[in-house]
């Protein structure tokens, strides 16, 4: 099979997909179901109906777009990823396994290779956490882990509730039939920038993933009397924001004896009210991130926040109410498709190395209903989530290749 991969058409692609945003370049910020994210699911859309693959989006705007196989019956194998972006974000988190998975799928129809099993690619919604507060909505729902009540429950800053914003955006019918039938994947593979340093240092360029890192997160508000920035003595004061900036030290705290480097948290969220200069803040909102490689591990850490944050709470005079938004398993990856993928390395012969996702993933939720597993490409400085995140062409059309190869063994 003769495979090769259109590195400029594809790098073309990823660079007009990411001048759609709300913020001008190099920075990216398109959340979910804004026009931005409309703009850019129809941008891909296209791309897709040009491949001539066969379109269909579910009610929350999870778009499949599948190359019927010669035995269309059987289990597709799946790849793809997410286009939304945080707030500032770079131009590779998720595309690359987008635009990436796309071309690797037109370069297999154009090497003449004819797939037993339908190859289809997968655009989730929300793989980010920024509208409705938790990450991989799209995937929870099709692995069945969130159920249809989800689209009341979770609501946007604003209060508007996941079901409102989803059918504002043309995205119709119960989130009860997202959930995919048992057996719909025979295999999913996720290409995606490592979104950290490791490969870049050991200058190896490509990762095989065989676990993904277990996320938590947390809601916690703090309230307190405020009052005159001047008028009150110290004695007397309840501030909730110097509550706040305890609770943060203690999740640093908590998670610096957890006894690993494999624990990391996040207090990435404070809002402060009313956030006049001259009025003790009365009340503080706070989102917390908290993730390990073990769960176990890593549900010590929130229960040790759960009483750092009492222990303030009293001391301080606050009151404290905490919401846990989600608190999911880690995903240990297939052997199925970790195989695939080193056979594809090996036919490239391409050096690679086995490794953990820090970052959490729609494969997360992926393997719950499929053998699945990750091919990481690197990324510079290995940062991410920042408008200078960066991949060159070549590493992503090498990792573009060998996710041709594993689709096609995997499918044929
Ligand atoms: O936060 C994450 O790990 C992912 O980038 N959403
Ligand atoms: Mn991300
Ligand atoms: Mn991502």
């Amino acid at each position: 099979m003769n495979v090769s991969i259109h590195q400029d058409r594809l790098n073309r692609e990823l660079h007009e997909l990411a001048l759609i945003s709300d913020v001008p370049a190099p920075a990216v910020t398109r959340v979910v179901f804004t026009p931005a994210d409309l703009r850019g699911r129809t941008f891909v859309r296209e791309l897709c109906q040009d491949a001539g693959l066969q379109i269909r989006e579910d009610a929350v705007g999870n778009l499949f777009a599948r190359w019927a196989g010669s035995k269309p019956e059987l289990p597709a194998v799946a790849t793809g990823s997410h286009i939304d972006a945080i707030p500032n974000a770079g131009m590779f988190d998720g595309t690359v396994g987008v635009l990436g998975g796309l071309e690797a799928i037109r370069a297999l129809v154009r090497s003449g290779f004819q797939p037993r099993r339908s190859i289809e690619l997968l655009v989730f919604t929300a793989e980010e956490p920024t509208r409705f507060g938790v990450g991989c909505l799209g995937s929870r729902l099709l692995a069945g882990t969130l159920d249809a009540s989800g689209g009341e429950r979770f609501k946007d800053r604003d209060g508007n509730s996941l079901d409102e914003v989803r059918i504002k955006a043309g995205f119709h019918g119960p989130l009860s039939g997202v959930r995919l039938p048992a057996g719909y994947c025979h295999a999913f593979l996720e290409l995606h920038i490592e979104q950290g340093p490791v490969l870049e240092q050991q200058q190896i360029g490509l990762g095989i993933v065989t676990a993904i890192a277990a996320p938590a997160s947390l809601r916690v508000s703090i309230e307190g009397p405020g009052g005159h920035a001047g008028a009150v003595l110290m004695p007397q004061r309840h501030d909730a924001f110097l509550a706040a900036a305890e609770i943060a030290l203690a999740v640093e705290a908590a998670v610096l004896s957890s006894g690993s480097e494999d624990t990391v948290a996040t207090t990435g969220v404070c809002e402060v009210f009313p956030g006049a200069v001259n009025s003790i803040p009365s009340r503080v909102h706070l989102e917390i991130d908290v993730r390990d490689i073990d769960q176990t591990r890593r549900d010590e850490v929130l229960r040790k926040i759960d009483r750092a944050l009492a222990a303030i709470a009293l001391r301080r005079g606050t009151a404290i109410q905490t919401e846990i938004i989600n608190a999911d398993p880690p995903a240990r990856c297939d052997q199925l498709v970790i195989e695939a993928l080193r056979r594809g390395c090996q036919i490239h012969g391409a050096a690679y190395e086995f490794m953990i996702s820090r970052a959490y993933h729609d494969s997360l939720f992926m393997s719950l209903i499929a053998p699945a597993a990750m091919l990481f490409i690197p990324c510079r400085g290995g940062v991410s989530h920042r408008p200078d995140e960066y991949s060159s062409p070549e590493a992503i059309a090498h990792g573009v290749l060998v996710l041709a190869e594993a689709l096609a063994q995997l499918a044929e």
